[in-house]
């Protein structure tokens, strides 16, 4: 069984559905502590599960004796610097429990993500590599650069074959986004089709890494299929898509919609967030160890969001 924690939200909602598609629907238990708001098309075991109860987390393991968990519940840079304590709270201690169950159950595999929020101002803004200065100034980014430590520290120590990646910001049509501060490249989307205008938090010329969801459930799940001898980082790998600012992602949306308008919101905290992200990835451990490679660009990803959302 693969056990999927936080499967209610953006990339829990998908991956559940690629993973039924490849396991069986019964095989793969989605958990969270609500209910899914639509009918997934694959329908298969939910549990309630608030990975911070250790009890009920320990229950499941028990019931179910993953092979695989797969542990996305977390909050999300914007929210978490509404929430610092919560946020260190769920994305570490829920880390931590699951590790350790792992351990206790011999889960053959574990998932968890991380974020390019883990670099910071002195990082490298350009091709930022894999190895390099990182201070994370949200309680997301130094949770999650924490939880990468943690990660190779179970492998090392105790030998748990832990898997990760550093997601960019993700674009999807399928599920909302939680409160990141990428979330202006979906919004502007909805905002498109249904007014023709969108007022984007991110100025013009703010650059940041993203990557479409199809492709990122495809990285996710080659990497979890890779066999162990490939896998040379045990924090987390660098992982790239597309580049882009609101005004290029506008320009692309007007090749669909050539009335559309953009205009920009001042003062908005999440700027100051994206301010300390990098521009764009080098990803080339991902390639090179399991042959990472990216198929939506800019043109191709905008065309497939605004078809769907239209439906
Ligand atoms: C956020 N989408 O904006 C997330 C992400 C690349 C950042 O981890 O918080």
């Amino acid at each position: 069984k693969i056990l999927v924690l936080g499967s209610n939200g953006q990339i829990g909602t998908e991956l559940v559905n690629a993973l039924r598609n490849g396991y069986g629907n019964d095989n793969v238990v989605a958990c969270d502590i609500r209910r899914p708001d639509y009918e997934t098309k694959n329908a298969g075991p939910f549990e309630f599960v608030n990975v911070l109860d250790k009890d009920i987390l320990k229950d499941i393991f028990n019931k179910y004796k993953p092979t695989q968990v797969y542990l996305l519940a977390a909050l999300l840079s914007a929210t978490g610097e509404q929430n610092p304590k919560l946020a260190w709270d769920l994305n570490m201690n829920g880390l931590l429990n699951v590790l350790d169950l792992a351990l206790i159950y011999k889960t053959a595999k574990v998932y968890w993500p991380s974020s390019i929020a883990v670099f910071g101002p002195n990082s490298p803004k350009n091709n930022t590599p894999q190895y390099c200065t990182m201070d994370p100034n949200t309680v997301y980014g130094i949770s999650k650069l924490a939880g990468e430590r943690w990660c190779e520290y179970y492998f090392q120590k105790y030998n748990l074959d832990v898997r990760s990646i550093r997601y960019p910001g993700l674009i999807s049509w399928k599920a909302a986004p939680g409160g990141g501060t990428t979330d202006y490249a979906i919004h502007i989307f909805h905002e498109a089709l249904k007014k023709g205008s969108y007022a984007s938090f991110l100025s013009a010329t703010t650059e940041l890494p993203m990557m479409y969801m199809e492709d990122a459930i495809r990285g996710t799940i080659e990497l979890m299929d890779a066999p162990a001898s490939q896998i040379s980082i045990r924090s987390s790998y660098n992982f790239a898509g597309v580049s882009f600012t609101p005004e290029v992602l506008a320009s692309e949306i007007r090749k669909h919609i050539p009335d559309f308008k953009l205009s920009y919101t001042e003062n908005d905290p999440r700027q100051e967030i994206a301010n300390s992200w990098p521009s764009s990835i080098d990803d080339s451990y991902a390639k090179k160890d399991w042959l990472w490679e990216p198929t939506f660009d800019l043109a191709k990803m905008t065309e497939d969001m605004l078809a769907n959302l239209k439906k």
